[in-house]
């Protein structure tokens, strides 16, 4: 006899549920009623799946004490329970398909009366369009069924249960089921109905499944469509002149669908019942010569991994933020999609059709957490399971079928190998041979059409391109994608251009998709934004959920400035003739007519005029040189052009204006800053003044420059690490965050040897070195003037085994009751790094110490400008002899490095100031590569200037 109860033993169970629908095509009717259930519903959790019986779900239960939920939604983020965040390691014991007794439970309840105009025949369907993880469903008394798929969609038909009034609709939600392990992305657990709960009306004769087929010929320009429909029906394209049964194919000249021009057709399919709003965009996706073509032509993906998130939400999101995200995209010069780990909410991919990105729609499955076991017992490699996966592969092919935008479909991710995957790649295909399949975890492509790849450094995407990387015969003949690289962790990611430069160099290169679109924060009251672990959670991966080109408040970070510019569809330079800019085409579909060009000059970092710039409407891969007329005389400033290719009319992402890509060069240097030598120091009691800088006579530190108190001005060779100097915990060898941290260069001592005054100059001799080590950094400061302007120089030797580059050499000072400034610049519009940039174009800037800091979810060195020709900081002018980098804060680089949380910077009044002759590179080791070679800093013997001056000297 078995003691366990029996009504919880499909939570255990591998298959996907009883009592659904099968799976069909998405689609909001035009004419048949329905009726959203979203809103405010009755909410119990329990602590196990079984605490309580099932009588909740009989008619007449009085659920008045129960506490009240928002639906869609999920219940730890409003109040009940916490969420849990791990990256691949499962929150309970790897027993499956078991789960803990430990399982919470959410009983929702939800009373509703049909409308009065609900239609009196027909039947009736209850959709859930999301819920986590495994679901039991009652209406009015009658149990419904079960279901697992979280972001899929699962339909029961009702029609024979429904009251005109008082219906009451029961579900029983448990956290954790056997489908959890199915669902082990890297991301927040979060139980809950968390999309849309709809219940539709269906009318006598209404549509049922149908599929849509466009193909495009390029060769002829024609489309081809055939909707073939499992109800007999009429499709019309009104302004195709397009009327034919369902079934039967039509050709005729159309325009084709791209991402670039998405041009969709608005078409019906009418059943004896029912009217289903068409929106058809004709093309036409294949692999030949190795290449992923579409109509024809090889794309290249600009792409972006997106998970759905809502700071406060969750993966609960509304029509508004799906927008805000496509919106955003596109004005970022994304150009496709990889819905990383499951399918989005349906409406997303409408976003997608209507606004044009290239999706690669990816199926609700990761069982990663195996990896912990040599993939021992992994679920996509035993047959007990395979119904399962077929169940998610259907469940998402039926359901978005008819996006044109869709161009293949994943299998899941991080889900190892086996013959589930099979099983899966060969339903797809059978199903819909008009797309192509795509899977990382094989490494051999056995079942898929691309070789994917995550994190790869340069060298071996390059080796790749080259056909150099070996592998099945079948996977040579691939083109390969980085489904993830750039990870946008923290501050970066770095490298984005040279990635860009390989992918347009070789063709067998056909792009990648940035890790990741946004930062999973979690809005909280006292952290600002929560990561892993601040729920207490008992297994958790830190801030490696915020890892994101947008921060939580899908506030676009630098990095998504960088990517931008990067993945520019149009590359503006410096043409071969003097005098001239060359203009190049990058789009792989659209010409150039949409864009205008706007040429301006700049002379010392301001604009002086501003004109149009002929440039002809060049098709995919043309390019042209275009005259520049002469630039103004600067009269010894800086003398630049700059070019922006701007949106020439009003588009449905962005209004006419917006700029697409741009580019800038210096025709006239500066004059150099000034030498500022002549006058002599002078001593005076325990005072040093040199024109206008005033020293401590013993120790040689600076007191007051230019009439403004200083404080603390030394070498600087520390920065708070970013997530991409600490890099990921499996990456043991070149990890410079903790390597740093190890010699200590956190902690560095100054020991003062001398104070000389030799003629006109005035020298402060140090060495700098952490304790315990030899390796140390003999500094030298030269300080000159002329009466008006105090020139420092600084001379940087290593001595000693230095076996790791510098985090930053610079000098950093405190300015007294300055943090409320604001500074101006020439340089750098916005925070960039050496191999994160140039994302801001180089002109005068002007900002409030609060707007220099970047605010990563997890405190890092952030905010540096770069190539800064001179800054106006606190009552002083900088100039940089040479260009230089600066941040400013309200708190110093220790209370930075020290802060788990962004409130925990408390500003002061002291503004800190660092300014940088280099920094090192960011990289994208907090899950893949560190930054090139190049952009290492190595100790090396070094000198660099600064000259400061009264602002208006
Ligand atoms: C890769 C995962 O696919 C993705 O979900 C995410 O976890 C990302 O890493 C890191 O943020 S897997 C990687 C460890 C190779």
């Amino acid at each position: 006899m078995s003691l366990r109860t029996p009504a919880t033993g499909h939570v255990e169970d591998v298959s996907p549920g009883r009592g659904t629908l099968p799976p069909r095509a998405w689609y909001a009717s035009s004419d048949a009623a329905s009726l959203s259930l979203n809103g405010r519903w009755r909410l119990r959790v329990s602590p196990t799946a079984d605490a309580e019986d099932e009588s909740f779900a009989e008619p007449g239960y009085d659920a008045g004490d129960w506490a009240e939920v928002t639906v869609p939604g999920h219940w730890v983020l409003q109040g009940h329970g916490a969420p849990i965040y791990t990256n691949h390691l499962y929150p309970f014991p790897v027993d499956p398909p078991h789960v803990p007794d430990e399982n919470p439970t959410g009983d929702h309840l939800r009373a509703f009366d049909l409308p009065g105009d609900w239609p009196a025949g027909g039947g009736a369907v209850l959709r859930f369009d999301g819920v986590e993880s495994c679901a039991r469903v009652w209406l009015n008394g009658t149990e419904l069924g079960e279901f697992k798929g979280s972001r899929l969609p699962h339909e029961f038909a009702v029609g024979h249960l429904l009251e005109p009034s008082g219906n009451v609709l029961a579900v029983r939600v448990h956290q954790w089921s056997a489908g959890s392990y199915l669902e082990d992305q890297d991301q927040w657990w979060l139980p809950g109905i968390f999309r849309d709960v709809t219940l539709l009306h269906r009318p006598e004769g209404a549509a049922g499944d149908f599929f849509v087929h466009a193909s495009y010929d390029h060769v002829t320009g024609e489309g081809t469509l055939r909707v073939d429909s499992d109800v007999e029906g009429r499709v019309t394209v009104p302004e195709l002149g397009v009327e034919v049964a369902a079934g039967e194919p039509v050709t005729l000249p159309v325009e084709p669908w791209t991402a670039e021009t998405p041009r969709l057709y608005d078409g019906v399919l009418a059943t004896a019942g029912e009217r289903v709003p068409l929106r058809i965009g004709f093309r036409t996706v294949v692999l030949e010569d190795g290449l992923i073509k579409v109509n024809g032509t090889a794309l290249l993906f600009k792409g972006v991994n997106r998970h759905e998130w809502h700071p406060e939400r969750g993966r609960a999101l509304d029509p508004d933020t799906m927008r805000e995200d496509v919106l955003l995209m596109k004005r970022h010069n994304v150009n496709a999609v990889r819905t990383s780990h499951y399918p989005p909410h349906p409406a997303f991919l409408d976003l997608c059709d209507a606004y044009g990105l290239w999706v690669i729609d990816e199926c609700d499955l990761e069982t990663h957490g195996f990896v912990e076991q040599e993939w021992r017992d992994n679920p996509v490699d035993d047959d007990r399971w395979t119904p399962a996966l077929l169940d998610r592969a259907a469940r998402m092919v039926e359901r978005d079928k008819n996006h044109p935008s869709v161009v293949l479909w994943s299998l899941g991710n991080e889900a190892g190998t086996g013959r589930g995957l099979t099983a899966m790649a060969d339903w797809i295909r059978d199903r819909d041979p008009s797309r192509l399949v795509h899977y990382e975890g094989d490494l051999g492509c056995r079942d898929t059409d691309v070789y994917a790849r995550m994190y790869l450094p340069h060298a071996e995407v390059e080796r790749v391109a080259r056909g150099l990387d070996g592998g099945t015969l079948r996977r040579r003949r691939l083109p390969l994608i980085l489904c993830e690289y750039a990870h946008a962790m923290g501050n970066g990611p770095g490298g984005l251009a040279e990635y860009q430069e390989l992918f347009e160099r070789y063709d067998r290169l056909q792009g990648g998709f940035v890790w990741e679109w946004i930062d999973h924060g979690i809005r909280h009251p006292e952290l600002g934004y929560a990561y892993g672990g601040d729920f207490g959670e008992e297994l958790h991966d830190g801030n490696f959920v915020c890892d994101g080109l947008l921060f939580p408040d899908r506030t676009p970070s630098p990095g998504l400035a960088a990517y931008k510019k990067a993945i520019e569809p149009v590359r503006i330079e410096a043409g071969d003739a003097d005098g001239t800019v060359r203009v190049t085409n990058r789009y792989d579909h659209a010409d150039l007519s949409h864009l205008e060009f706007e040429l301006s000059h700049q002379v010392d970092g301001r604009t002086t005029g501003t004109r149009r710039l002929a440039a002809p409407p060049l098709a995919p891969g043309e390019s042209a040189e275009v005259e520049l007329p002469e630039a103004p005389d600067g009269g010894g400033l800086e003398v630049q052009w700059t070019v922006r290719a701007l949106l020439a009319e009003d588009t449905p992402w962005a209004g006419a204006g917006h700029e697409v890509a741009w580019a800038q060069r210096t025709v006239a240097h500066r004059t150099p800053a000034p030498a500022a030598t002549g006058v002599r120091p002078r001593t005076d009691g325990d005072r040093i003044t040199l024109g206008p800088a005033v020293f401590d006579a013993r120790t040689g530190a600076v007191r007051a420059l230019a009439g403004v108190a200083v404080r603390g001005l030394r070498l600087d060779v520390w920065r708070a690490t970013t997530d991409n100097d600490d890099g990921a915990p499996w990456q043991p060898d070149t990890r410079y965050g903790p390597l740093w941290r190890e010699l200590g260069l956190h902690r560095v001592r100054h020991r003062l040897e001398a104070v000389e005054t030799d003629g006109d100059a005035l020298t402060v001799r140090t060495r700098v070195a952490p304790a315990g080590r030899e390796a140390g950094l003999r500094t030298a400061y030269r300080w000159t003037s002329d009466g008006t302007h105090v020139r420092l120089t600084v001379s940087v030797v290593p001595e000693g085994d230095w076996r790791v580059p510098l985090p930053r050499l610079g000098v950093r000072f405190g300015l007294e009751g300055c943090a409320g400034d604001a500074v101006s610049w020439f340089g750098g519009g916005g925070e960039a790094y050496p191999d994160t940039g140039p994302a801001f174009k180089d002109l005068r800037w002007e900002a409030s110490v609060g707007e220099l800091q970047t605010p990563y979810v997890r405190p890092q060195e952030n905010g540096a400008r770069a190539d800064v020709r001179w800054a106006r900081i606190g009552g002083l002018r900088i100039d940089g002899d040479p260009e230089f980098r600066f941040t400013a804060r309200p708190w110093t680089t220790e209370h930075l490095d020290a802060a788990r949380h962004l409130t925990d910077l408390v500003p002061g009044d002291t503004l800190w100031v660092t300014l940088d002759h280099r920094q090192h590179g960011i990289g994208s080791q907090s899950c893949g590569p560190g930054p090139l070679p190049r952009y290492f800093l190595w100790p090396e013997p070094t000198e660099f200037a600064f000259v400061f001056s009264a602002p208006d000297a």
